[in-house]
Formats: C-alpha cells, structure tokens, sequence
C-alpha cells in the first residue's frame, strides 16, 4: 500500500526543477547564474528536504494514533554520513534529479561534494547507530534516534610531516538545510544545587531537586526516510542554549559580563564532541552532556506520551529506550526522578516502569572504555540523581547478599560504587541492573561479556543477556558506495536484495560462469582505478589498480595493531631488497583513520605508517612492488570511497579486544576478502564465507589467556623471528627514518618489553598468512571466486537483520510486514 502512495507522489524531473529555483529565489535570494556550488547544494537539499516532509508528516501521524510502541536510541554519537544522495535514493528520485539538473546545466555530483557531514561521532558506536537508524526507518518501525547536536564534531585530520594535527569541523559554517529546529518542544535541564524533603498533601514524605542553574534543549530534528516505503523517522539532536528566563535587561548592569558568561556556559554543553573512544576520566563536560541529552529526551517522550492521553503507568508500553553504550544510562536515574519526583508514583512502581523501559547495549570489553565517574563530581553536578542510585544500589544489593550469602567480594564487584582508590560511580553496573535486556555486539563479545567483564551480573540474571551481532547497511554501504557493483549484481539476481541482503545467496550461482566472474573482476578494477585517482589528486601518490589493494581503515588505536601491519610492510621491502627476483605480487597498501589527540602512541603510529610510506613510495628498488597510503581525514564519505575499492580487508586485532568491527562487514559485502584474526565479528564472516574463503591468522582468546598466565615474554618472540629482529632492528637503528633513532624508541620499548596487545607473538603467523594471500591472488580465477562468495555470503550483517532482532527480542515491537518489499 505504501508502494502505491510512493507512486502516486511520484517525484518527476519537473517537481525537482521547480523547487529547486523556487528555493533559489525565495530560500537563498540569489539566481541560478549567480549562486555558488554552496548555494545550489543549499536549494537541491531544500527541495529534497520538502518531498520528505509531507511523507514525515503523515508518518507522525500514523504513530501518535495507533497503538504501536515507539522505539527511543539513545546515543550520544551519530555518523549519518552526508544525507543528500541517500535521501534522493530513498525517494527513488535521483534519476529525476540528475535530469532536471542537467537541464539547468548543474551536475548532481558536483553539487553533492558540497555537503559537509555530520561528524557527530568517533567511529563504530556513532556509525552503528546511523546504520540502525536506516533499517528502522526502512523496516517501517516508529522510532526517534536521540542525541546530541554538536556545534563541532569530530576534528578534521590533518598530516603535516607524518603527524597528525588536528582542525576544527566547522560542518555548521554555512547553515544545515537538513534539519528543522522545534522551537515549542525544546526542554528545561537542571543541574547541581541541592535536594531537599517535604511532606506532600497526603502526609507522605517526598523529595525534591533544587538545581543550581538550568538549560535549555532545543531539538533539530532531521529526517531518517526509509528505502522508497514512504516512511519517514527522525533524529532529534539537542543543541543548549540559555534558558528563556535569562534576559540580559533582567540582570543589574553592573553584572552584565557575568550574565553573558552563564549564557556562554549553558551552550558550551552541545559545544564539541569528545574526541575519545577509550577514556576521559573525570570531564565534568562531558558528564554535563551526557545528562542533558538525555533528560530533554526522556522529558521529550514523557510529552508525547501524554500527549496521547496515556498515564504515565504505561509509558513503558508505549516506549522501549535503548541505550548505546553506557553514555545515556543516567536515563536510568533520571526516570525514576521523573516518576518519583514529579509524577509521585511510589519506589517500587516506578522501578518497574524503569526497568520495562531499558534495555542496555555494551560496546566494549577494554576496560579503560568502561565508563566510571567521580563521585564527587557526580554529587556536585547531580546530587538527586546519586541519591537514587544508592537506593537503587541497596535494593539490588541486598537481594544479592540474599542470592549469595557470605560473598562479599561478589557484592563488592557488583556495587554501583566504586570503592578502590577514589569512590566512583560505575555506570555499566547501574545499566545493567536498571534494564530488561542487556546485550553485546557479536558472538565472541556477549560470550566474553558472559565469562568476565558482566560474569556477576550474568551468574545473577542470566536471562538478561543476549547477543545481538551488529549489522551495516546495504543501501549507503553497497548501492550509494558502489553503484557499478549494485548494477552488476542487479543484473544478475534482481534488485530485492536491497532489502532483503540474505537475496545475496543467489550469487553463489555464478561463481562457476567465467564471463561473470571476468565482468566482477573488471568492475572491481574500475573502482580501484577510481580509487586510485583520488589518491592521485590529493596524495599525489600514483598506484596501480592492478596491484593487490589491502586496506586498513579505522580508529587508531593500539588493540587494533596498525602497526602490526605496517611492521608487516616493512618485512616485505627488506625482503624485496634483499631479493629483487622474488616472485611477489604488487601491493598497495592503504590506510586511514584518526588518533584521539590525547593518544600518543596512536598518533605515533600514524607516524610510523607515513614513514614508511615515505620510505617505500620513494625506493625505486620496489617501485612497481610496493606503495602505502595513509589517507588522511578518514570519514564516512571517504568510506564510502574505500570500502569498494578493496581486495583485502585487514581485521588483525589482538583477539578479544574488538567488540565487533563494522567496517569488516562493509568490506565483504563489497567483496573483499579478509585477513583476520578470532576476534569480534570477524568470527561471524568466517563462519558464513567458509574457511577457505577467509584468511585467518594469529592466537585466539584462549591462547592469550594461556600466554599470560606463563607470563608473556615478547622478547622471547623477538630473538626467535629473523624476520621480526629484522625490521625491529632496523627501526631501532634508524634505517627507515633517515637515521632517526628516536622518534619510534617509545614504541619499540613498549613492544619488546609489554606488548600488551601480542604483536610479536602473531608478527610470524601474520607474515605468513599473508604471504599466502598474495599466493591466492595472483590466481585470478580463485580470488575472483572468492570475492564473489565473500558478498554472497555477507547476508547476516545487513543492520536489517539486527534490527529485526532487537525488535523481536527486546524492544517487542512489531515490524509492519509489507516492510522491506518495496
Ligand atoms: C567510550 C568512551 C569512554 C569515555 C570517553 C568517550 C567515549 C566515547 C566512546 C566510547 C565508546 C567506545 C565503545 C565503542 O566505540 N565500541 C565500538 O562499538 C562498535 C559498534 O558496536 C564496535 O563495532 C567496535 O568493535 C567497538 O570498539
């Protein structure tokens, strides 16, 4: 039925040629012949922005008056990548775009390349939430993604002689034709001051917070359509701002600086994204930000469900809050407050409402990522909330001395506080006690999760746990990132598979046609040579499409062993040096990906990459052999320019540290083949592409754990490995850094004496796993094969899938079943 709709709006060349000038003349008053890429990019998003809004419309309608639960994310980080060809894509309009375009002699592709995006994340937790965003909008599921609208996202990377310099994203510089702010439902936030009891109407004793100031949420929110079902969900991102009450005549003049300062305070909330994934101990911002998101949007969905007429009772009935990651859990608190404090409902009703609401994702097993706060800081900044969570806590607790008697080390571990060095606030403890469901993000993760981090609270409530595997989606990640590709595969099988990824199977049918495998072979080349221009362009590296392109993009970080790989790179250029008639085949090896700029070792090894990369490109010993490309600014427009252009997928993390990895998904799809350990998701691909179609190397979680019991003594490894002493040696004498000795000793100390993540230990299988991949290349036909089974087989990781499981498993809501059938 929606199809029918769809088509009956169809949106034709001359709706879009008119709205477009329309919007030139009366949104940004300038004519065509005189307006800027910016400008006409500004009007085409405008245009575009108005067919969704009449399909938002109806959509919010449909919800407010059905009895459908609403799915609440909340996540502190988005990466929705740039929105202009996705949404034309959605609306099935591109094509007509393109020509109504042309007709006014504009290219759509060039206006595109105008749009900045929305860095509003670090890496895998923001993008995931993007890519859940688009299936649940494709699957037609009511759902409002909640988060935070930064001012600045994530910094803009720079390299200036191998090192990474950080920039400003100023992606709001020239306006954001996307969004829409909601002046009337923009929301108080308190924070500090005191609480205080007082005896209600009935004689009961209740509690109140006095905050010491207060802000202002406003949403902006953006449209999230579906893939052509004309549906449309929202992102509703919260921006601070002063509360209204403040009026600089209200203030004395003699203050009048420090009125502005309070001003200047309350928007330094949505100010900046924290540019970290691993720690921050102890920002009070940050803190600050994470609970003003997530008031406006638990008070957000409180208004709507009054709205409705509905007692606050059966709000957990209406909705089902995710919380990904551990940065929203003070939602936990923070519902309580609002059904204690101002809904005056009793302790135990509220928690039951609560604890219906929640359920809890975990991301990370590192435990410098899990995140735990102050108690000071905590209590200075919101000291109702604290005063819940201790009652919260001796609840819990006390049913847990009732569960374990005698254990006291277990209810220790267990407590919401705490109590070794400093006191603090654990914030996974409280999510997981203050949730129905709780769940990791592969297989290996929630097993692990199981076994160590969560074991307690797993041993306590087991039913709790589940896994869901992460899953990417198709639409941005094959059809707008490889359009010759998708048109190949169309061909072949037909085009459900844009809904339905499973569909992929069918290609395993012509894994045996040669004519098909030599068009998969030449298209890949293609958009290597695509690629491979780019680099060209800004890099001013040239490298040749026919070489093996191996690929590693993704945050620096040193559990994900980039410079195990570039180590790798430099074993190779001895041994073409020492060899020169070696039978080898050509590699190109690309990199991207940012460092927290507080990381040093991360930054360090960008350094390394780029000096090798320094060395090799400028070596006419293994010219035509070897290259290396660190791209710099690595971001989901450029993904979208990478994944494609693979052939191997490097995914060489130290097993157990990853949780999942998603870029390993968006790799296969495209057809990579990967170079992986037993870890994350990675266990998954392998298990669906077959064991000969994936190339698998290095310890397992087991084995390390073995090692570290002994004792792990990376020395050992070092003086056994030719190969490693090697390029260990030669790093350490300054033969790859122009007789720099010092600039990598930091690094090599902590290798020869830590290594905490086993880079020796899995330097030899690396080395020879990978010699076995440029064997396998160089066969043409069996690679071509094996590529193909990789996409064929990568049905299981469309976020699709994912969603489909939360929605059964845990948010128990229905997906509509003319879903995903456009
Ligand atoms: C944690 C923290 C800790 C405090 C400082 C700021 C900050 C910012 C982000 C995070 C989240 C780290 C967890 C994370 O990003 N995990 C990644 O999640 C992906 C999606 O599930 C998954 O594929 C990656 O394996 C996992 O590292």
């Amino acid at each position: 039925m929606a199809q029918r709709a769809v088509k009956k709006n169809a949106i034709t060349s001359d709706g879009i040629r008119s709205g477009f000038l329309s919007h030139l003349t009366h949104t940004i008053g300038r004519p065509l012949e005189f307006s800027s890429m910016v400008e006409r990019y500004h009007a085409l998003s405008h245009t575009v922005r108005d067919q969704l809004m009449e399909q938002w419309i109806q959509a919010v309608e449909s919800y407010k008056n059905k009895n459908v639960r609403v799915v609440g994310y909340l996540s502190a980080e988005y990466l929705p990548g740039p929105h202009l060809m996705n949404d034309l894509q959605a609306l099935d309009a591109t094509e007509s775009c393109r020509e109504a375009l042309v007709s006014l002699q504009v290219d759509l592709d060039d206006l595109a390349r105008e749009e900045p995006e929305p860095g509003l994340g670090n890496g895998g937790l923001g993008r995931l939430a993007a890519c859940f965003m688009d299936s649940l909008a494709t699957l037609g599921v009511p759902a409002i993604g909640y988060g935070l609208r930064y001012e600045f996202g994530i910094f803009r990377q720079e390299i200036r002689d191998g090192w990474q310099v950080e920039r400003t994203d100023k992606w709001l510089q020239f306006g954001n034709p996307w969004e829409l702010p909601i002046m009337d439902a923009s929301f108080e936030v308190g924070f500090g001051g005191r609480t205080e009891t007082y005896t209600d109407d009935s004689g009961l004793v209740r509690w109140r917070w006095i905050p010491g100031r207060k802000v202002r949420g406003v949403p902006h929110d953006t449209p999230v359509p579906g893939y052509r079902n004309g549906f449309v969900n929202r992102l509703r991102l919260w921006s601070a701002e002063a509360v209204d009450s403040f009026d600089l005549s209200d203030f004395n003049a003699g203050d009048y600086m420090g009125a502005v300062r309070q001003k200047v305070e309350s928007e330094t909330i949505s100010k900046i994204l924290y540019p970290s994934d691993d720690n921050d101990a102890g920002k009070r911002l940050r803190l600050a930000q994470q609970y003003f998101f997530t008031s406006c949007s638990l008070q957000d969905m409180v208004r709507l469900h009054k709205l409705q007429g509905k007692p606050i009772t059966e709000f957990h009935q209406k909705w089902s809050i995710q919380l990904n990651d551990t940065h929203p859990s003070i939602g936990i608190p923070e519902l309580m407050r609002i059904l204690l404090d101002e809904e005056l409902l009793g302790w135990e009703e509220a928690w039951e409402i609560t604890q219906a609401t929640f359920g809890y994702t975990n991301h990370t097993l590192l435990p410098e990522a899990l995140e735990r706060w102050s108690l000071p800081l905590f209590a200075a900044l919101l000291p109702r909330h604290l005063e819940i969570i201790y009652e919260i806590n001796e609840r819990f607790l006390d049913r847990m001395r009732n569960r374990f008697p005698g254990d006291a080390d277990r209810i220790r571990r267990m407590s919401m506080i705490g109590e070794e060095g400093e006191r603090t606030v654990r914030m996974a403890n409280l999510a997981v006690v203050g949730s129905k469901a709780v769940n990791g993000v592969a297989e290996l993760h929630s097993d692990l999760l199981k076994q160590s981090t969560l074991r307690d609270f797993y041993e306590a409530l087991p039913d709790r746990f589940s896994n869901k595997t992460n899953g990417v989606t198709q639409r941005r990640w094959m059809m707008l990132a490889n359009p010759p590709l998708s048109s190949l595969i169309n061909e072949a099988i037909g085009t459900k598979w844009h809904t339905d990824l499973w569909e992929l199977r069918e290609l395993e049918r012509f894994v045996s046609d040669s004519a098909f495998l030599e068009r998969w072979r030449r298209t890949q080349e293609a958009t290597k040579a695509k690629l491979s221009q780019y680099i060209e362009e800004t890099q001013g590296i040239k490298t040749d499409p026919q070489s093996i392109f191996d690929i590693q993009v993704k945050r620096i970080h040193e559990y994900k062993r980039q410079h195990l790989n570039a180590l790798h790179i430099l074993s190779l250029y001895c041994q073409l040096k020492g060899n020169p008639n070696v039978t080898f085949t050509p590699r190109t090896f690309i990199f991207g990906g940012k460092a927290a700029p507080s990381y040093v070792m991360a930054k360090l090894i960008i350094k390394l990459i780029c000096t090798v990369g320094d060395l090799v490109n400028n070596d006419p010993d293994v010219k035509g052999r070897l290259k290396v490309v660190f791209l710099p600014d690595y971001n989901v427009s450029l993904g979208q320019r990478i994944y494609p252009a693979a052939d191997v997928s490097e995914q060489i993390s130290t097993a157990g540290k990853e949780a999942s990895g998603t870029g390993c998904m968006k790799f296969q799809m495209n057809g990579a083949v990967t170079i992986g350990t037993l870890d994350g998701a990675n266990v998954e691909i392998r298990k669906e592409v077959g064991q000969d179609n994936f190339f698998l190397f290095g310890l397992t979680t087991q084995d390390i754990d073995q090692i570290t019991q002994k004792g792990y003594r990376p020395q050992e490894f070092y003086e056994r490995s030719s190969k490693l002493r090697e390029v260990i040696d030669g790093l350490s004498e300054g033969r790859f850094s122009r007789g720099d000795r010092e600039v990598f000793r930091p690094m090599l100390d902590q290798l020869l004496n830590v290594d905490p993540y086993f880079l020796l230990a899995d330097f030899d299988s690396y080395t020879s796993t990978q010699a076995q991949v440029g064997a396998a290349y160089a066969d043409a036909k069996r690679w071509n094969r094996m590529s193909i089974l990789n996409s064929a087989r990568s049905g299981k990781f469309s976020s699709d899938r994912t969603i489909r499981e939360y929605c059964s498993d845990i948010w128990k809501v229905p997906v509509p079943s003319s879903s995903g059938a456009p």
